[in-house]
C-alpha cells in the first residue's frame, strides 16, 4: 500500500498539467501521476497528420519527458476507485490512498460500436484522426482519391473537440483541388446533430462556407455499420429511427461514438451518464469534497477539449488551494473553450465560447473570418503552448490575454 496526498489520475493533458501545478504548490514529493501509456500525444496536432500537414512522429513524446521532474509516475492503469476509503487500485494490485484526488482520465473511443470496426480499418479508403492507430489511414485515403464519395462522420454522443470531424473535409476539399481531383469528388458531411456547430456564429460562417466550397451537409446521420471490404458506409435517420441509407464511398473519415473510461462509468464518482460529477463553477467533486475533476472525463457542459482544459487548470489549481487551507474555493469557470476551425492548408476559423455559447473571443479582430493569422497560431504557436505552458502549468487559458487585448476597444 502506498499514499500520496496528492493522486493524479491519468497524465494526458489534464493530468500532467495538475500534477506540475500540485509539484509548485506543495512539493514534488507530495504528488504522484498514474498514466500506463509510454507515449504523450499532443491531440490536436492530429487533424492535421489526417491532411498530410504534420508528420504522426512529431505529435509524440514520451511520457517519462513529460512528468514533472521528482514527481512519482505510477505507470499503471486505475482499476478501480474507492472514494469512500480514500484510495484507489492499480493494475498491479496495489492499493493507493490519498488526501486529495484529482480525476483526469480522458475519454473512451468506442469504434467497436459501429458495425464492421474496427477490423474495417485493415481495407484501404477509411481513416480516423481521433486515434493514433488510425490517423495515417486518412492522409493515404486521402492521397489515392480517385473518383466518388468522400463521406465524414459525427457519432450521436458527446465528443472531444466538436469541430475536428469537419475540419478534415475541409481539408480534404482543399487538398482534392490542390491536386485537380476536386471534379471527381461528391464531398458529404454526415452529422448525428441537429446543426453544423453549436455556436450561432460560427454555424453561420461554417455554412457559408459548405455552400460555396460544395460541400454537402446531412444533418441528423448516424454511422452505424461499416462494409470496409464493400467500400460502404450505413447511416440511420436520427429523426426516422429504423430508417438507414447505404452510402458508398471512395473515401470515409470515422469520428466514433465517445463515452466515460470504465474505471469511473462504474464508479460512486460518476453522474447518471457516467462522467465524473463536479460543480460547474469550482471543479470540486459534488460528493466527495477531497475529489476534483479536469477535462474530457467530467459532466462539465462545455465542448471538450485542451484548450478548456488549460482554462481549468487554471481555476481547479486556485480551488484545491483554497480547499487544502479550509477556505471556500473562490476562482470560478466559465465554460472557456476553444476549437480552432481549420478550413484549409492556410486559414482558421477560431472559435472561442463558453457556457452559455457565448463568443468569448482573445484577439480584438472578428474571428468569425477564416484568417491565415489563426491558422499559424493552430499550426505552429499552440503545440509550443502545448508542451511549454500548458503541461509546465504555467498556460491557465487566455482571459488574462483577452482582457488586455480588448483595453479600450469595447
Ligand atoms: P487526455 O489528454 O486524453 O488524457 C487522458 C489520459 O488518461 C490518457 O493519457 C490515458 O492514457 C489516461 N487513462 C485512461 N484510462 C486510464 C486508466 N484506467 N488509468 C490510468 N490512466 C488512464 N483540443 C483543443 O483544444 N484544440 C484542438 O484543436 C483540438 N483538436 C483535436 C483533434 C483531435 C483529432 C482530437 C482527438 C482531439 C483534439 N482536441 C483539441 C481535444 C484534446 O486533445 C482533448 O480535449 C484533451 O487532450 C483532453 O485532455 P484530458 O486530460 O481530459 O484527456
Ligand atoms: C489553447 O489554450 C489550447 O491549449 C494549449 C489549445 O489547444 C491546442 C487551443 O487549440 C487553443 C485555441 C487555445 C486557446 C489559446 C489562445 C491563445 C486563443
Amino acid at each position: 500500500r502506498q499514499h500520496y496526498p496528492f493522486l493524479v489520475l491519468g497524465g494526458g493533458c489534464g493530468g500532467v498539467a495538475m500534477g506540475a501545478r500540485m509539484k509548485r504548490k506543495f512539493g514534488a514529493e507530495n504528488v504522484a501521476i498514474v498514466e500506463p501509456s509510454e507515449m504523450h500525444y499532443y491531440q490536436p496536432m492530429w487533424t492535421l497528420v489526417g491532411a498530410g500537414a504534420k508528420s504522426v512522429g512529431a505529435s509524440g513524446r514520451p511520457t517519462a519527458s513529460v512528468m514533472p521532474s521528482g514527481v512519482k509516475w505510477l505507470k499503471s492503469r486505475v482499476a478501480e476507485l474507492n472514494p469512500d476509503k480514500n484510495s484507489v487500485c492499480i493494475d498491479s494490485g496495489t492499493e493507493v490512498s490519498y488526501d486529495y484526488l484529482i480525476v483526469a482520465l480522458g475519454l473512451k473511443l468506442h469504434y467497436e460500436k459501429i458495425k464492421g470496426l474496427p477490423e474495417g480499418f485493415e481495407h484501404p479508403k477509411i481513416g480516423s484522426n481521433y486515434s493514433v492507430k488510425t490517423v495515417e489511414n486518412t492522409w493515404k485515403a486521402l492521397q489515392n482519391f480517385k473518383r466518388g464519395n468522400a463521406i465524414f462522420s459525427y457519432p450521436n454522443t458527446p465528443v472531444k473537440c466538436g469541430g475536428a470531424p469537419q475540419k478534415i473535409m475541409y481539408l480534404s476539399d482543399a487538398y482534392l483541388r490542390k491536386t485537380g481531383r476536386r471534379s471527381d469528388a461528391h464531398i458529404i458531411y454526415n452529422t448525428s446533430l441537429p446543426v453544423i456547430f453549436a455556436v450561432k456564429k460560427y454555424a453561420d460562417a461554417l455554412w457559408e462556407i459548405v455552400k460555396k466550397r460544395d460541400l454537402h451537409v446531412n444533418l441528423r446521420h448516424n454511422l452505424t455499420e461499416v462494409r470496409a471490404d464493400k467500400q460502404e458506409a450505413v447511416f440511420e435517420n436520427l429523426d426516422n429511427p429504423g430508417e438507414t441509407k447505404v452510402f458508398k464511398y471512395e473515401m470515409l473519415h470515422v469520428t466514433p461514438p465517445m463515452g466515460p473510461p470504465d474505471v469511473l462509468k462504474d464508479s460512486l464518482l460518476a453522474d447518471q451518464a457516467g462522467w465524473l460529477d463536479v460543480n460547474k463553477e469550482t471543479l470540486q467533486h459534488v460528493k466527495y469534497p477531497n475529489v476534483f475533476g479536469i477535462g474530457d472525463c467530467t459532466n462539465l457542459p462545455t465542448s471538450k477539449t485542451a484548450a478548456a482544459v488549460a482554462a481549468q487548470s487554471g481555476v481547479l489549481d486556485r480551488t484545491i488551494t483554497k480547499v487544502v487551507k479550509k477556505d471556500q474555493p473562490d476562482k470560478k469557470y466559465d465554460g472557456y473553450t476553444s476549437c480552432p476551425l481549420v478550413t484549409s492548408y492556410n486559414t482558421v476559423i477560431l472559435a472561442e465560447f463558453d457556457y452559455n455559447g457565448q463568443p468569448l473571443e482573445t484577439f480584438p479582430i472578428d474571428q468569425g473570418k477564416e484568417r491565415r493569422l489563426m491558422y499559424y497560431m493552430k499550426a505552429d504557436v499552440m503545440p509550443q503552448l502545448y508542451w511549454h505552458g500548458l503541461l509546465k502549468g504555467f498556460w491557465g487559458g487566455p482571459g488574462p490575454f483577452r482582457k488586455v487585448m480588448h483595453l479600450g476597444m469595447k
